[in-house]
């Protein structure tokens, strides 16, 4: 299947207690019946939804754990359990019901700030920037997630399996310039925290209020001389229209 999409599902709720952990293991079945490349994640008290031994008669649940068999079937052998997760809660992969890979996870962060005085350096004073979208893509398997930084502006990639990642920061959802790379490209180690992809915005130009990004004074004004060059020669063309 060579033009299939490929899909990443997350788990991380508990199997029971609300419908979420069966509808989510319902849309990975549906996907990969649709040949999508699929993969799945358990972390956090996603991890319970594949433990042996499910009793659920007291919750008056249907014990679907049994279903997560059916993965294999549905050519779904991508299948990540988050090793710190499983370990806060007593587990091994010996207590799930379907073989997994366990992996370590790590993180990509953290920052996207205003650097009031346009140097690259987080200075004392300077604060961070909410509401800065932030999007990560897993450069080996295409997996593209995003996100925006809190209040503080902070944003954090987390439970990330190694590999290579390009973390960026969409410029439309900020005001003002750049002072840092705005595209990060890194190798992630297992379980490694790459907190050091922040990026920097200098203050809005205050003369326009317009957000002129990267561009120099000169860029700026090639590109005003460029527009004047493509105006120019179509007015004389339709002059010697009207001529005609
Ligand atoms: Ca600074
Ligand atoms: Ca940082």
């Amino acid at each position: 299947m060579p033009d299939a999409k490929k899909f990443m599902y997350i788990n991380r709720k508990a199997p029971y207690g609300t419908i979420y952990a069966w509808e989510s293991l319902e849309v990975v079945l549906i996907g990969a019946a649709f040949e999508q490349d699929v993969s799945v994640a358990f972390m956090d008290d996603g991890v319970y939804q594949l433990k042996k031994n499910q009793d659920t008669t007291g919750i008056g649940m249907k014990n679907f754990s049994k279903t997560y068999g059916a993965l294999d079937d549905y050519d779904v052998e991508k299948i990540y359990v988050e090793k710190e997760s499983l370990a806060a809660r007593g587990l091994t992969a010996d207590d799930l019901v379907i073989p997994v890979e366990v992996l370590a996870a790590g993180t990509i962060g953290d920052f996207v700030w205003r650097d009031t005085d346009a140097d690259g350096v987080q200075d004392v004073g300077e604060k961070g920037i909410p509401g800065a979208k932030v999007v990560l893509t897993n450069l080996d398997t295409d997996v593209v997630v995003s996100m925006t930084t809190n209040e503080d502006g902070m944003y954090l990639f987390a439970a990330l399996v190694a590999g290579n990642y390009r973390v960026s920061v969409d410029r439309s959802t900020v005001s003002g310039a750049l002072t840092t790379p705005g595209t990060y490209t890194l190798f992630l180690a297992e379980s490694e925290q790459s907190l050091d992809n922040d990026f920097g915005f200098a203050e809005k130009l205050p003369e326009t209020g317009a957000n002129l990004g990267d561009l120099t004074l000169a860029g700026a004004l090639l590109v005003l001389f460029g527009l004047a060059l493509v105006v120019l020669p179509r007015r004389r063309r339709s002059a010697e229209g009207t001529l005609q």
